[in-house]
């Protein structure tokens, strides 16, 4: 980084509250919602006075208000090519792999985020990116038709893509250049209620599927929510109503634990917002379109692959005894069913280390920030005798069955489709450019580098006796 440039975390801060303040502005709920997670917050940290120690030793207290994940879906090749460019100026890369077309949903998605220990501490904006599968449409006209109009439209300025290539040229942008990149970024992100097409073809991609329609008709990926994190998100859940917000029946994820695993989600429906469709005879004909949501995250410890499996596992069985209705009838029989079978999945910190089913981070105790030399024993001896401390490490990514639950809510039950399952991550990283980053190498990254410290703290000791 050249002196007078800015760091990756600092553009990407400043992108993070520019879309914060428009989304605000375009979904008014949105505010509410934060308003709300706000309260909750406080409200918790106040009520575990250990929580908000830990929180706070770890440098996760600051980030949290910060925090928060939006999701778009692109056309093309090109524009998730496009894409991937821009985020790495604000250091962010594609984590992940996910496969919807199992969930009825035509896309498969990966999620740009930061990476690094220090960079996730400042602020780990995420940004759940999606790429519609055309190829998953039978109807070939409409397949054909749909490509013909994506490949005209333009989703960035070309002053948004003339920084991004100064940025790469130049291994990073100057304050003045970066504060224009932002600017010209966010217009990528902006809703358009004026439609790139005329009514009859909206309607027709329409009935093809509702996410078709999303993504072909309008002139650029359009940001359709912005989640906040919460630290109760049963109490979010119970309290949205008295918010006039109507949440859906269920919460996306792992029950109600004690100790919070992975990722926990809920949302509220998709808005009926107007549009206008330009028809042939240059008329513009008034309509709807429902794309923009609201969702709230609860985030828990990153899980190792075997805790995964583990989950994986439970969270199949469960839904095999009940299966969540998309009208929410059944959501009770739902989460008592989800709770029962996540009775097999340790609720304590120190028994989910042992079994090795979550990241840690690896910190010296006040006792070991002051004793002597202590270079000779093992990791489990220190901890055991009060000189390392471990907290979790939180899951900065996302759910497959979560985001199929959170599409199918907002898409409605006619929507409801069958595809064959197809994943096809070798072509969606053709078309991205690159490979996606493996979440698992990054977290044990982490884990490894504070165990690392910890166990250098300690020994480096004996060498200044
Ligand atoms: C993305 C849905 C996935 C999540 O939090 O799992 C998602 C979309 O609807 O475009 O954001
Ligand atoms: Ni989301």
């Amino acid at each position: 980084m050249k002196s007078d440039h800015v760091s990756t975390s600092d553009i990407r801060s400043a992108f993070s509250a520019a879309m914060s303040a428009m989304y605000r502005d375009e979904v008014p709920a949105y505010g509410t919602l934060m308003e709300l997670v706000g309260r909750v917050n406080d409200e918790t940290l106040a009520a575990q006075p250990k929580l908000k120690e830990r929180l706070q030793a770890t440098d996760y207290l600051d980030r949290i208000s910060e925090e928060r994940h939006g999701a778009i879906r692109l056309g093309t090749a090109a524009e998730l090519a496009m894409m991937a460019r821009v985020f790495a100026v604000m250091g962010m890369y594609p984590v992940g792999y996910y496969d919807l077309s199992t969930a009825g949903v035509p896309v498969h998605s990966t999620a740009f985020r930061p990476i690094g220990d220090a960079e996730l501490k400042r602020n780990p904006f995420r940004v759940f990116t999606s790429l519609l599968r055309l190829d998953l449409i039978a109807d070939e006209d409409l397949r054909e038709a749909s490509a013909q109009i994506l490949s005209k439209r333009r989703i960035f300025t070309e002053d948004a893509i003339a920084l991004t290539e100064k940025a790469e040229r130049a291994g990073g942008l100057t304050m003045a250049d970066a504060s224009r990149f932002v600017d010209e970024v966010l217009e990528t992100f902006r809703w358009h209620d004026e439609a790139n097409v005329d009514a009859a073809m909206y309607h027709r991609l329409h009935d093809a599927h509702r996410l078709i329609a999303d993504v072909v008709s309008f002139k650029g990926p359009h940001i359709n929510h912005l989640t906040p994190r919460t630290l109760d998100i049963d109490q979010v859940q119970a309290l949205m109503s008295d918010y006039g917000i109507a949440p859906k029946a269920i919460v996306e994820g792992p029950p109600t634990r004690a100790c919070p695993i992975l990722l926990r989600q809920t949302s509220f429906k998709a808005l009926e917002e107007p549009v206008s469709f330009r028809n042939a005879d240059g008329v513009w004909e008034s309509g709807s379109h429902t794309a923009r949501f609201g969702e709230i995250e609860q985030r828990g410890i990153a899980l190792t692959p075997k805790g995964r499996a583990l989950y994986d596992r439970l969270l199949d069985q469960s839904r095999k005894i009940v299966r969540p209705a998309a009208d929410g009838s059944n959501a009770r029989d739902y989460e008592a069913a989800l709770a029962q079978s996540f009775a097999e999945f340790p609720d304590d910190w120190a028994a989910i280390r042992g079994e090795e089913l979550g990241y840690f981070a690896y910190s010296l105790t006040a006792k070991g920030k002051t004793a002597a030399a202590r270079g000779d024993l093992s990791l489990e001896t220190l901890i055991e005798e009060g000189y390392i401390q471990f907290d979790p490490i939180v899951y900065e990514d996302f759910l497959p069955v979560s985001a199929a639950g959170i599409f199918q809510s907002n898409l409605g039950d006619s929507a409801q489709q069958e595809f064959v399952a197809s994943p096809n991550q070798k072509r969606f990283e053709t078309d991205l450019g690159m490979k996606v980053l493996n979440e698992f190498d990054h977290y044990a990254g982490i884990e490894q580098a504070s165990i690392d410290a910890c166990l250098r703290a300690l020994s480096q000791r004996d060498a200044a006796e």
